[in-house]
């Protein structure tokens, strides 16, 4: 069967993710590189988010189905937890970076930087003050999470750290974002540990947010 097809940008956290999970497990795949909204992105996806996937027969949108997905289609590593409760827990860290978490720390405090609303481009200062406080207690919750064990979830790298990591990364190329990650100490640690897995060096991002598609 064709290797599996990923459409998006390095630069998009979701789209790490799931390149993430194909570094993980050895997966052989290609990443076609599209800007936001591309025409193969909304062939796929109703509302033309990335990444989507193309394998054999199979397309998908959104990042966990698709992590899912190649998790269950190739051999081990796995990267989602069997036993019930660590796939619970594996689901409830997702399902709250990507509901809460990404929501301020990448759509409001990072745009605030790299898609700013103000008149002349320049960072939003007032949106960056006005979510810094909700920047520093999610970034609270992340390291008292991480504290016992150095994972989201167990003992055991998953799905969970994939999602995360992306996200702390974006979030420290802001200073205040740095900052916050840098005082928290658990949080800390467990990124400079995570950073250095081959999945994360092998799908680093160039600078920027992703494109987007330009009017035709
Ligand atoms: N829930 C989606 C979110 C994907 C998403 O928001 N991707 C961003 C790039 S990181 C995007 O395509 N944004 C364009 C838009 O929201 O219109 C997933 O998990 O795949």
């Amino acid at each position: 069967m064709a290797m599996p097809e990923i459409i998006g940008s390095m630069r998009s956290t979701y789209t790490r993710a799931v390149c993430m999970v194909c570094e993980e497990k050895g997966i052989e795949y290609v990443l076609t590189e599209r800007p936001l909204h591309a025409p193969e992105i909304l062939a796929i996806h109703p509302f033309g988010k990335m990444p989507v996937l193309r394998h054999g027969g199979v397309e998908l949108f959104e990042s966990k189905a698709i992590a899912t997905y190649l998790d269950r289609s190739f051999p081990a590593p796995f990267v989602f937890p069997s036993d019930p409760r660590l796939a619970a827990l594996t689901e409830q860290w997702v399902s709250l970076v990507n509901t809460v978490i990404d929501r301020t720390l990448i759509r409001t405090f990072l745009f605030a930087y790299i898609a700013p609303k103000t008149a002349d481009g320049a960072p939003d200062r007032e949106a960056i003050q006005a979510v810094m406080p909700a920047v520093r207690e999610q970034i609270g919750v992340l390291d008292k999470a991480v504290a016992r064990t150095g994972y989201l979830v167990g003992e055991q790298f998953t799905f969970a750290d994939i999602n995360l990591l992306p996200i702390l990364h974006r979030v420290r190329q802001a200073p205040e974002g740095a900052e916050a990650v840098a005082a928290a100490t658990h949080l800390a640690r467990y990124y400079g540990q995570h950073a250095a897995r081959p999945s994360f060096t092998r799908t680093m991002p160039p600078p920027g947010p992703p494109r987007r598609q330009e009017p035709s």
